[in-house]
């Protein structure tokens, strides 16, 4: 089989040059208004959603040409039950601490609450019909999810993640999918988080002991390297 690689670091990806669209998928993590709109858990939290925005137009490219190429398209949303059975208290009270307590009226409805505006994905990058999205409580897009099965029942060990945060969900996504065995690609202009050096930071972790995480490439290596 012909060899297809992205240039990224510290090393071409996927390791073995096996990237073919039925064995790679997109990952879109929780770009929702909770986290890059006016009035959402970010925003009211205090941080600058210009950050958390920035990532959206590279997302856009990488799904119109992943999709036009038949690459499979995950979306993730993080957000917990209305009734709140599945949030931790620690985690309520930690949110509530810095001014936008989970599950507490806001702007955007009831932050990070299934079903409210806020949790909904930003117009910009919604879903198509058909599209995988998976609803989870926590940071990473494992735990509680049925994300593993839906990745193994399609075939897919290669994995292109952008999204928010990159310190936060996007980088708890990855390390998770390291451990499972999954070939992993952190896109460097397609995924934001609300610090900048936490940004580079989360970026360089993964570089580490020859890409101890996967590797990183910018969203236009991806593009030239899905089109040969
Ligand atoms: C956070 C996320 N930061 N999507 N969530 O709470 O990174």
């Amino acid at each position: 089989m012909t060899e297809h690689y992205i240039h990224a670091a510290p090393y071409p990806w996927p390791f073995d040059g096996a990237l073919e669209a039925e064995n790679t998928a997109l990952i879109v993590i929780d770009m929702q208004i909770d986290f890059c709109g006016h009035g959402g858990y970010v925003d009211t939290m205090g941080y600058d959603i210009a950050l958390t925005r920035a990532p959206i137009p590279a997302i856009k490219s990488l799904l119109d040409a992943l999709r036009a190429k038949g690459f499979l398209v995950i979306h993730t949303r993080e957000g917990h039950r209305p009734d709140l059975a599945d949030l931790p208290e620690n985690k309520r009270w930690r949110s509530r601490r810095i001014g936008a307590g989970i599950g507490d009226p806001g702007p955007c409805g009831r932050v990070l609450v299934r079903g409210e505006p806020g949790w909904e994905i930003i117009p910009e990058l919604r879903p198509l019909p058909g599209e995988v999205v998976i609803d989870k409580p926590g940071k990473g897009s494992f735990y509680a999810t049925d994300l593993e099965l839906v990745l193994r029942t399609r075939g897919i060990r290669n994995l292109i993640l952008t999204g928010i945060t990159t310190d936060v969900c996007v980088h708890t996504t990855m390390r998770d999918a390291n451990d499972r065995g999954f070939e992993c690609l952190l896109v460097e202009d397609a995924c934001a988080a609300t610090d900048q050096s936490n940004h580079l930071a989360a970026l360089q972790m993964v570089k580490m002991q020859g890409g101890v995480f996967g590797a990183v490439a910018p969203s236009s290596a991806v593009l030239q390297g899905i089109s040969p």
